[in-house]
């Protein structure tokens, strides 16, 4: 088990002015940020970053919104970091999310959930490792 996790506040989030009270949120909830940035996907690099998806029928609406504006990007340490965060930020659809997660609080809808958590340690690190070199982390 690794102790990190990857994490994006989304274009939403970022432009209802959410950003600090949600990092905030993750930082009392006992994660340690040890990598942060401020920045805009591409259509390409947002289309990159959700390879994954893109045979499903919401992969246009999800490049499009992911470049739509800024995010914050950031890695982010704790034990148990991918699934504790998974819990912190809720279930994909906020309509579906707990009380007091991120999602609850923070997001709209299923296409605009105000965050992104990493699914797996593994996919922690390559998502961790596309927006941030050795020298950009702690
Ligand atoms: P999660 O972000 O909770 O891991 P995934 O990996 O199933 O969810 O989906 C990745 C992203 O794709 C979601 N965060 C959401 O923004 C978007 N997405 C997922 N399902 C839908 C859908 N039915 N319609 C629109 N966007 C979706």
């Amino acid at each position: 088990m690794s102790n990190r996790t990857f994490t994006m506040i989304k274009p939403d989030a970022f432009s209802k002015g959410h950003s600090g009270a949600i990092l905030d949120k993750i930082i009392k909830s006992g994660f340690r940020i040890v990598a942060l940035k401020l920045t805009q996907l591409s259509a390409g690099k947002a289309g990159e970053f959700y390879a994954v998806h893109s045979q499903r029928p919401f992969y246009g609406e999800l490049v499009s919104f992911m470049s739509s504006g800024p995010i914050i990007a950031a890695i982010l340490e704790k034990d148990n970091a991918v699934a504790d965060f998974r819990k912190l930020i809720g279930a994909t659809d906020p309509s579906k999310a707990d009380e007091g997660t991120i999602r609850k609080l923070y997001a709209a809808s299923v296409g605009e959930n105000a965050i992104h958590g990493s699914d797996s340690d593994e996919n922690a690190k390559i998502e961790g490792d596309f927006f941030f070199s050795g020298l950009e982390r702690i």
